[in-house]
C-alpha cells in the first residue's frame, strides 16, 4: 500500500468552540495553525500530494476531515458523523472527493458513522463502535464493502473517543496499540508495539508510506516505534489534543 495524496482542511478561528472531553483547555488558534502547517509539510515530506482546503468556519471540529470519509483504493464513503454538531461536515465532500473518485457511497441516517472508527488492514476494516458509530452505520458500511469485494467486522470499544484514538495499523502486520487491544481475539494474530497507559494518546499515530507520524511528547511509545524498524516523524500537535483529536484525524489519505 502506497499513499499518493491526503486532503486536508486547515483550522477555522471556531475551532476554539470544538468538541473536547481533553480537560487541557482551550486551543490556541494562531498555535494550531503553525502545527498544522508543519503538518502538511510532514505529509509532503512522506510524499504526498496535498489537498489542502480553506477553514470552514461553520464547523468548528472541520479540521478533523479524516471522519468525514473513507477512502479505499476501490470507493470512497461519506459519513454521517454521530456528533450533531459535525453532521454538517460532509456537506462539500462529495465534490472535493469526486475529483478522485468515480465510485462514492453513503451512510445515510439512522445510522452514524466516523471514520476515525475505521481501521484499514489490506482489505479488510475494522469498525469500532463508539458513541460516534453506530451498528446500524457499521453495518452499511461493511454490506458496501462486501459489494466493493472487501470486508469488515465490528470490534467493540469503551473509554475513548474512535477505534483508531487506541490503535493504529503500521502495516506488515504491526499494529500499535492500548492495553485494552492486546488480547482481542481479533488481533491475536499481529504483532503487537504496546503504547504504555500513561502515553495512550500516542496510540493515535500515523503510517504513511513507510514512516510514522508520532506525536510530540511519548518517548516510550516513539522508541517502540522506532525498536520496530520505522522512520519516525515528530509532531507537536498539542492544540489538536485539546480537541481529543490525534495524527490521523487531520487528514484523509489515499
Ligand atoms: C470530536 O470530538 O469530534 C473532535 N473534537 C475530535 C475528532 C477527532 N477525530 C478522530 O479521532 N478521527
Amino acid at each position: 500500500m502506497q499513499f499518493t495524496k491526503a486532503i486536508v482542511r486547515i483550522p477555522c478561528e471556531r475551532m476554539t468552540e470544538g468538541l473536547s472531553s481533553s480537560g487541557f483547555g482551550k486551543p490556541d488558534y494562531s498555535k494550531a495553525i503553525m502545527q498544522h502547517e508543519k503538518y502538511v509539510q510532514a505529509l509532503e515530506d512522506c510524499g504526498l500530494e496535498v489537498i489542502v482546503l480553506p477553514p470552514d468556519n461553520d464547523f468548528p471540529d472541520s479540521t478533523f476531515v479524516e471522519d468525514t470519509a473513507l477512502l479505499t483504493p476501490a470507493l470512497a464513503v461519506i459519513t454521517l458523523p454521530g456528533a450533531p454538531s459535525r453532521k454538517g461536515e460532509i456537506r462539500d465532500m462529495q465534490s472535493i472527493i469526486g475529483r478522485f473518485y468515480n465510485h462514492i457511497e453513503f451512510i445515510r441516517a439512522p445510522g452514524t458513522l466516523e471514520a476515525g472508527d475505521v481501521m484499514m488492514v489490506g482489505s479488510h476494516f475494522f469498525i469500532g463502535l463508539s458513541e460516534r458509530t453506530n451498528t446500524d452505520g457499521a453495518g452499511q458500511l461493511i454490506s458496501i464493502l462486501e459489494q466493493y469485494g472487501m470486508t469488515a467486522s465490528v470490534v467493540e470499544i469503551a473509554d475513548m473517543l474512535h477505534l483508531k484514538s487506541g490503535v493504529s495499523y503500521l502495516e506488515n502486520e504491526n499494529l500499535l496499540a492500548t492495553k485494552y487491544f492486546h488480547e482481542l481475539a481479533e488481533f491475536r494474530k499481529m504483532n503487537i508495539i504496546p503504547v504504555p497507559e500513561h502515553e495512550g494518546y500516542a496510540a493515535n499515530s500515523l503510517w504513511i508510506n513507510g514512516s510514522v507520524l508520532v506525536p510530540e511528547g511519548y518517548p516510550e511509545t516513539l522508541e517502540n516505534i522506532s525498536n520496530a524498524g520505522y522512520e519516525t516523524i515528530i509532531l507537536d500537535v498539542s492544540e489538536f489534543r485539546k480537541l481529543d483529536g490525534g495524527v490521523s484525524c487531520l487528514s484523509l489519505r489515499f
